[in-house]
């Protein structure tokens, strides 16, 4: 996109023909500029003088030396790692770099994380796993229409990515076939040849009831599975006892259905495997993932033409989030904290000793339940928890009993609200910086205007801290810039390798995509032609079966619950719910729910109901829609306050590798409020929502 100012001073959006949206923009992406004069934007730092007072401004000289003095005492007290750091995939590379080395060297602990474990950590995990490197997909946008086949597994491009939606347009232009498979009959669905409603958490023997068929009828490829994988035997044994008649009972999806998507997939000179949230953000989601690349191994799709298997990454900067050491257990260049040459490797660049280095921490729904437990001071940027993290009512509490919350964010969000020290920074807009897109392309975003006076930049933020904490020497002084060419020296050799790309390279070229080892390499759009990212070239199956997520409906809690994103809503509502188009579109929490279920317990359409599970009671109002399984509620998370969706999740139900939540499945019931039926309200801007 990029920023117009008016004579008058007006900001506005214009699409840019760029590569990857070709001219197309969301709503969210129009309105943006909305954003850029808020009337509400934090523009002085606030302090709260004791756990109950208000916070009151404050300057920045006094906010960072009561974080600087807060640090030192708990750090003195009970150990570097009682102190941790919250990150987010929306910051920029050069950001996400510096969080990662300031927890390690401007605080030296051991616990950084970051809201990535929320969304991207199931499929990083199976790509790592099967393919040995991570990157959402391994070809251009552009290879998309020119496939026969696409299979999206628990994505709604057509309201999360509005803009790729062209890709798929193209694939049906030429008579390719997309298939979507989602609980609910999504706009992406509607625009599909096939939609299969499958059950919550039943997407593992989805995938293998695909293989079977693809098995039966001779549709894999024996010569591309014998040249170019390991580990098929085992997982072909597994894949024979899923016949469609037994993965329709497990599904719900008719195995005629089952069939047709098999052939579809089979039968294509090319075809594509993507993957979203929907299989991913359950207690399983590594094993649905690989799943799905097992078929896609399979079928031998992976580095041939127009095929492949790939994941549609969330956030702004949800690649490059996740590759430049703000994760709990990883170092810059997708390097492995744990593994000592990738220690030794980065400590030569940061000029300090490997041993030095802290050794993995907390992920981050663990990090956030030791909060007021064995960690009592927490910074975040860039991210707003107290709506987007699981089991909130918890978090509060938590939240409550640390020594010290420091939130750096554009506004008041409903997590800065409860902070100790709120710092107001930058937004996009307002500054330069790299990010790494779905396919891997490295962006340049160049600061179009100024920021209001009074609000730093993020990176400023950390240097100042170092500077009182007396950790200069070690974290260094580094601005956007000298972060950018330090991260391509940090990363060179590792699998997401920067080396070669330059700011001036990014701009002349639209981007360059990782792997770019060096200044005259062309970088890499398409992985995997020859070899995978393995010593001996093969990529790896990996024997996955079908069971159940951590809660299953039963009498009390009769209904599947998943939760998930609306058009004109993004992620905890910060940005969007300060927009008055997009909050005039989604103004307020809801459930949606089939209407003859809705019926048995006398509940009318716009009504306030109450949606109970294990965790807590979200107030939400009902809305009708025939397009979800009779069994199944959705509920979008974009709000605070007693329509919070995540009052509703566990903390504890996480995947055992990638350690994501299970946002996509809680067992649940319905009911109307206490006291009978209550009209809907819609829910204010304020960081309480409508809580009362
Ligand atoms: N408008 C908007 N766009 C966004 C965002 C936003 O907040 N708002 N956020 C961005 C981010 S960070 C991300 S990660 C992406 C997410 O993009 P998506 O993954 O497309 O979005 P979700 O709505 O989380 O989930 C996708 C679908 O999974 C389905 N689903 C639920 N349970 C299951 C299941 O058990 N199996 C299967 N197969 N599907 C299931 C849901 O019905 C839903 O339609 O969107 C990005 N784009
Ligand atoms: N129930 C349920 N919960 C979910 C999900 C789900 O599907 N269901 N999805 C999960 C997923 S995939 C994700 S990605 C998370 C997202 O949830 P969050 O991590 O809460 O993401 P945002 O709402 O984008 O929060 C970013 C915050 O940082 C601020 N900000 C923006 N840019 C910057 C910056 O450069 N620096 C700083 N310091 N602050 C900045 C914004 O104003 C905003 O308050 O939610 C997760 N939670
Ligand atoms: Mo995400």
């Amino acid at each position: 996109m990029t920023l117009v100012e008016s004579d008058a001073g007006a900001w506005s959006v214009e699409a840019r023909d760029f590569p990857t949206n070709k001219g197309g923009l969301c709503r969210k992406g129009w309105t943006a500029a909305a954003l850029l004069d808020a009337p509400d934007r934090l523009t002085t730092p606030l302090i709260r003088d004791t756990k109950a007072a208000p916070l009151r401004t404050a300057s920045w000289d006094e906010a960072l030396d009561r974080i600087a003095n807060a640090i030192r005492a708990i750090q003195a007290e009970r150990g570097p790692d009682a102190v941790a750091m919250f990150g987010g995939g929306g910051l920029t590379n050069e950001k996400a770099y510096l969080l990662g080395k300031f927890a390690r060297l401007g605080l030296g602990t051991a616990n950084i994380d970051y809201n990535g474990r929320f969304c991207m950590a199931s499929a990083a995990a199976a790509g790592l796993r099967a393919f040995g490197i991570d990157r959402g997909l391994p070809f251009p946008l552009e290879d998309i229409p020119g496939a026969d086949a696409v299979l999206i597994v628990g994505g709604n491009p057509a309201e999360t990515m509005p803009p790729i939606m062209q890709y798929f347009e193209g694939l049906r232009a030429h008579g390719g076939r997309l298939i979507v498979a989602d609980p609910r009959r999504t706009p992406t669905a509607e625009a599909a040849d096939l939609h299969l409603a499958l059950t919550p958490g039943s997407d593992a023997a989805l995938a293998l009831g695909l293989l079977n068929v693809a098995i039966r009828d001779r549709l894999i490829d024996e010569h591309y599975i014998a040249t170019r994988t390991s580990g098929f035997d085992e997982v072909r044994r597994l894949a024979l006892s899923y016949w469609p008649d037994r993965v329709e009972r497990i599904t719900g999806v008719p195995a005629l259905q089952i069939q047709t998507a098999a052939h579809l997939l089979g039968e294509a000179a090319g075809a594509m495997i993507l993957s979203a949230r929907g299989p991913e953000q359950q207690s399983r989601g590594v094993d649905n993932t690989l799943a799905f690349i097992n078929l896609a191994l399979a079928l031998g799709l992976p580095g041939k033409p127009h095929s492949g298997w790939g994941c549609l990454t969330g956030q702004g900067n949800g690649q490059g989030g996740r590759e430049h050491g703000q994760k709990a257990d990883q170092l810059p260049g997708y390097r492995r904290l744990a593994d000592p040459a990738d220690r030794a490797a980065v400590a030569r660049v940061w000029g300090v000793e490997p041993d030095s280095l802290p050794q993995p921490g907390l992920s981050a729904s663990e990090l956030l339940a030791a909060l007021g437990g064995p960690i009592a001071g927490l910074i975040v940027m860039a991210s707003n928890i107290l709506v987007s993290a699981p089991d909130t009512s918890r978090l509060r509490e938590r939240l409550k009993a640390l020594d010290l919350l420091v939130v750096a964010d554009i506004f008041l969000s409903e997590t800065a609200a409860v902070a100790d020290v709120v710092l107001p920074i930058t937004q996009w807009a307002e500054e330069d910086g790299t990010t790494t897109n779905l396919e891997g392309r490295v962006i340049l975003r160049r600061r179009a205007k100024l920021p209001p006076a009074g609000v730093w930049n993020d990176a400023a933020i950390l240097s100042a801290l170092a500077d009182r904490l007396g950790t200069a020497d070690r974290y260094g002084q580094l601005g956007t810039a000298g972060a950018f060419d330090e991260l391509r020296r940090a990363s060179a050799g590792g699998s997401a390798d920067y080396a070669g790309i330059s700011y001036a390279r990014i701009a002349a070229e639209d981007g360059v995509f990782w792997p770019c080892p060096h200044e005259d390499h062309r970088g890499t759009p398409r992985l995997f032609a020859d070899r995978f990212a393995f010593a001996d070239g093969r990529a790896r199956f990996h024997p996955v079966r079908h069971g159940e997520p951590a809660e299953s409906p039963c009498a009390d809690y009769p209904f599947w619950l998943t939760t998930g994103r609306v058009l004109a809503q993004y992620q905890s509502g910060t940005q969007t719910r300060r927009v008055a188009d997009l909050q005039a579109a989604a103004p307020d929490p809801f459930v949606e729910l089939h209407p003859d279920a809705a019926r048995t317990l006398a509940i009318a359409p716009d009504e306030l109901v109450e949606v109970t599970t294990r965790r807590g009671t979200a107030r939400l109002r009902a809305r009708y829609s025939r397009k979800i399984r009779l069994d199944t509620l959705f509920v979008p998370f974009h709000w605070g306050g007693e329509g919070n969706a995540n009052i509703l999740t566990s903390n504890v139900a996480l995947d055992p590798i990638s350690r994501i939540p299970e946002f996509k499945i809680s067992a649940a019931r319905v009911s109307k409020m206490p006291g009978g039926a209550v009209a809907a309200r819609g829910n204010p801007v304020s960081p309480e929502g409508t809580a009362s």
